[in-house]
């Protein structure tokens, strides 16, 4: 079987405040590791609220963009780029549904979150969405792929 576009597909993923406030950070890396993706960036840092509002641009005119704005800006987050086959659909669903009241068992949100505005991760909705994200979050030079023997050489 030929190999796929998108098997070096790339999304942005990011912990929020209250998931490295809760210490989930490696349990959310360990995840996408153990799924079979390869991490090409990471970063911790506390986002400006300029650089958010950019960041959630679709979402300006929802009543909760305010706050949404204020929590995420509250605390570090925790960025990275994941890369591997699918990974942006692939890490949609082990988020989880945005509302965790929606969000199955065996999801990051459905394990570890209960509250929609306290949700814990981020990750692009589409590829259009991830490369713009990638590109707002990371520079070129932050993001480091690498043959790994682990990733795409499978028998
Ligand atoms: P997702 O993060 O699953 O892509 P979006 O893009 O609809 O969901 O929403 C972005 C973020 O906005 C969510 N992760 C959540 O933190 C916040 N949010 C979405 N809907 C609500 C809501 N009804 N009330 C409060 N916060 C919300």
């Amino acid at each position: 079987e030929p190999v796929k576009m998108s098997v070096n597909e790339r999304t942005f993923i990011a912990v929020k405040p209250d998931g490295v406030h809760r210490g989930l950070v490696g349990k959310i890396i360990a995840r996408f590791e153990e799924r079979g993706y390869k991490l090409v960036a990471l970063k911790q840092l506390t986002a400006s609220k300029g650089h958010l509002e950019v960041h959630y641009q679709d979402l300006k005119e929802k009543p909760f963009f305010p706050g949404l704005i204020d929590y995420m800006a509250s605390g570090p987050i925790v960025a990275m780029v994941w890369q591997g086959l699918d990974v942006v659909k692939q890490g949609r669903v082990m988020l989880g549904a945005t509302n965790p009241l929606a969000s199955a068992p065996g999801t990051i949100r459905g394990d570890f979150a209960i509250q929609t505005g306290r949700n814990i991760c981020h990750g692009s909705d589409s590829v259009d969405s991830a490369n713009r994200e990638i590109a707002h979050w990371f520079k070129p030079d932050e993001i480091n792929d690498y043959a790994s023997p682990f990733i795409n050489s499978w028998v």
